[in-house]
């Protein structure tokens, strides 16, 4: 069999999503995700110019050499736009492959390792009552490992930071519309590093006294110190063993984090920005990093993903891949199919999609006790309702960009 066609839909049910689907000369349909938050457009012609004429007719049980193809052909190698595009056809492949079988995907993956996937949930407000109503929320629906993120004294509305709203119109994600009579740039919000420095081990040091020494405790960083101010954070966290510091400095930088390693014992994650196994190779092979953060969608699908996680694993770094809203269903599914099935597997984000996603991309994942689990349907356990989504046409909508005080551009 070989395929037969691919179409790109670019549609925003809750938010924007990029999705391949391929489907063989036998009508058997596989999805895949291509989405590039603020960037999707990108990738959608890079899709429909360049990839799709150059793979119809191709044998779609190929997969490695699909992978190997559309890495090596083009010459321009890595990069998030490239490997973005390769990872929505990888993944329709792979749920094509595993469709074909009558299996659900991790079975074609090495079948399960473990019985679910430990789950981490993002919770945050605007101040400590906020954030601790936030939890509790959480741990009462069985979660056991939270990221906080809280407002910082003397700043405005920060990255990652929300007040819960039940019932209210407001859908947290990681990007803002950009209305028609606005400028179509992205919204400005101030940084002040100091600050949160001084403020962050406070907030630990309240959540310990309220939640207890076993909830775990996530932080995200969000890639904006300097080396030697990752290294006091990671240091000035110690006591409330945090499970992870995450994107402590810019991740490109793989070199910084010796000096952060060289000061503490907090575990550190990074590479949500990353997209090759070669990103990570000083990151690995030094120990620099204890989890992957990596996404099937921004590092070469299944495959990609799956390269990274064989070489990580010789150095005993384990997963902690990306999950935002901005990965779509279809990409949260290829994380739960991989990380039940690889041994290295730590922990996997979760960011509940909206409803109006959730409409639109029926999945068959499940979330139970803290745990997450792929479920039992044949291929990635994901349908795409695309006249739905046709529904939704895309919106420009960008990550907020942040400035210092005196008006710096600061790093992401
Ligand atoms: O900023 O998904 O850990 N999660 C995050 C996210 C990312 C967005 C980028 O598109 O840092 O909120
Ligand atoms: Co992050």
């Amino acid at each position: 069999m070989s395929i037969h066609s691919i179409d790109v839909d670019v549609s925003s049910p809750g938010r924007n999503f990029v999705t391949a689907i391929v489907t063989t000369s036998d009508g058997v349909v596989g999805l895949g995700d291509a989405t590039l938050n603020g960037r999707e457009l990108a990738v959608a012609s890079y899709l429909r110019d360049h990839v799709a004429p150059t793979l119809i007719g191709r044998d779609e049980s190929q997969i490695e050499s699909t992978w190997q193809y559309l890495y090596r052909s083009p010459y321009w190698r890595r990069g998030p736009v490239t490997m973005a595009a390769l990872a929505a056809i990888d993944m329709a492949l792979w749920d094509i492959a595993a469709k074909r079988a009558g299996v659900p995907l991790y079975r074609l993956l090495g079948g399960a390792s473990r019985t679910g996937l430990l789950a981490y949930v993002h919770a945050s407000g605007s101040d400590l009552a906020h954030l601790d109503e936030a939890i509790r929320g959480y741990v009462e629906q069985g979660f056991q490992a939270v990221r906080i993120q809280t407002g910082v004294p003397g700043l405005g509305q920060i990255y990652g930071v929300h007040d819960s709203d039940p019932g209210g119109a407001y859908e947290y994600e990681p990007a803002g519309r950009l209305t028609s009579d606005a400028p179509r740039r992205p919204a400005e919000e101030t940084w002040d590093t100091a600050a949160y420095l001084r403020h962050l081990p406070t907030v630990f040091e309240h959540v310990r006294s309220e939640f207890g020494p076993e909830l775990h405790l996530l932080h995200d960083g969000h890639h904006r110190m300097r080396p030697i101010e990752a290294a006091r954070l990671a240091s000035d966290l110690e006591p409330y063993r945090p499970f992870w510091l995450e994107d402590c400095t810019p991740a490109e930088d793989q070199s910084a984090l010796r000096l952060v390693r060289e000061h503490s014992t907090t575990p550190l994650a990074i590479g949500e920005v990353l997209n090759s196994v070669y990103d990570y190779q000083t990151l690995i092979t030094e120990r620099l990093i204890d989890y992957v953060r990596s996404s099937a969608t921004h590092a070469g699908g299944i495959t990609g993903l799956r390269q990274l996680m064989t070489f990580a694993g010789i150095y005993g770094t384990r997963s902690g891949f990306h999950g935002p809203t901005d990965v779509s269903p279809v990409g949260m599914a290829a994380h739960l199919h991989l990380g039940l099935a690889i041994h290295n597997f730590g922990i996997q984000e979760y960011m509940p999609h909206s409803a109006r996603t959730l409409e639109v991309f029926r999945t068959s994942y499940t979330v139970e006790g803290g745990l997450l689990h792929p479920g039992e349907t044949p291929g990635l356990g994901v349908e795409l309702d695309r006249e739905m989504a046709a529904a939704h046409p895309y919106e420009p909508a960008y990550l907020p960009l942040n400035r210092l005080r005196d008006g710096t551009v600061h790093d992401w």
